[in-house]
């Protein structure tokens, strides 16, 4: 019995490949990567960002480093998923409380498809990191909804459905500066302002994931439970590594690990991975999916500077997360 992935068809999607003789889960594009720290005259970096299908292609929520290296997060579009014209100005948010809207800084964007419109989570400034929130239909009008958490917390990413009659996130708990420690839990909301219901997912474990972990793309639903791809950090004695992976949460209760993978699926190894503003940092943040195929192409931020994209198939990843489990 294949492995069953609930979503939309993309047969459209980028895609390549394995290249012949790669025994690797996942395997990056040929022109990685897709989009140059420079593709903005005042950008400095352009990396951990988020792209969805849109109309009759893609749309997008760019983390966009300035010259002043002030973080802020811009929309941009795309006809193939490859080639993207980013918004020179910043997303302008809408907001009803001065307070909450005041933009401090924002970065590391994930969109998340809701039933009638695309959500945004960020890493919103606010007396120190915590997740902001807010819905667009059109990605030019972008709506502020309340942050959903008391700083510090990063990596804030929605489930695509209710579960349980409630919407779902994970988040991972932080302190103010690097964040020598973090594991990502899961919160519930019957209407995206009051989160609660809390519950741990994950801690950090040993390996490529021992200093910390926080959750990257849309979770992918499929007959064998969510597909979440993460993060995972290692403390070297130059500092941190980024690193992403992969494990099955329960359907209905998606606080229940079912599969961890043990191995990295892909760690900072090209230049333009371990090269860069940060080096050696790989940042999944969005998945394009084609739910018939199973094809999948996660982008991911590297090397705090650039943003690539890697191709595998979701039952080669539940395969390789079941086989080789912690
Ligand atoms: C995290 C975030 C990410 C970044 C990573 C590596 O704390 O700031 O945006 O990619 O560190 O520097």
């Amino acid at each position: 019995m294949g492995v069953k992935v609930v979503g939309e068809q993309l047969p459209n999607m980028p895609w390549q490949d394995r290249p012949a003789g790669c025994s690797d889960v996942l395997w990056r594009y040929d022109n990685n990567p897709i989009i140059p720290r420079d593709l903005l005259p005042t950008s400095n970096s352009i990396f951990n960002s988020a792209v969805v299908p849109f109309q009759d292609g893609y749309a997008g929520v760019f983390r966009v480093d300035n010259k002043a290296r002030e973080m802020k997060i811009h929309a941009g579009f795309s006809s193939n998923a490859l080639d993207w014209t980013i918004d020179p100005e910043p997303i302008d948010f809408v907001c009803s409380d001065e307070e909450v809207g005041t933009f401090v800084y924002g970065y590391d964007p994930r969109v998340c498809w809701i039933e009638d419109r695309y959500y945004v989570t960020w890493c919103n400034g606010y007396h120190g990191p915590t997740i902001g929130a807010a819905y667009t239909y059109d990605f030019q009008a972008f709506y502020q909804l309340e942050n959903a958490f008391l700083p510090f917390n990063r990596n804030g990413v929605l489930f695509p459905r209710k579960i349980g009659g409630r919407y779902g996130m994970l988040s991972r708990p932080s302190d103010n500066g690097h964040t020598p420690f973090g594991d990502i839990f899961y919160s519930q909301s019957p209407d995206m302002e009051y989160w609660g219901r809390h519950r741990q997912v994950m801690a950090a474990a040993h390996g490529w994931q021992s200093t910390k972990i926080g959750a990257g793309p849309i979770p992918i639903e499929t007959s064998e439970g969510w597909l979440m791809i993460y993060h995972g950090v290692l403390t070297s004695c130059n500092g941190f590594v980024y690193s992403m992976g992969a494990a099955l949460l329960d359907l209905e209760e998606p606080w229940k690990v079912l599969y961890r993978g043990r191995p990295y699926l892909m760690s900072p190894q090209r230049d333009y991975e371990c090269v860069g503003d940060v080096p050696n940092v790989v940042f999944p943040c969005a998945a394009l999916v084609d739910a018939p195929s199973g094809r999948l192409a996660v982008y991911y931020g590297a090397a705090d500077t650039v943003t690539g994209v890697a191709f595998g198939t979701v039952a080669d990843i539940v395969a390789f997360v079941k086989d080789n489990a912690l």
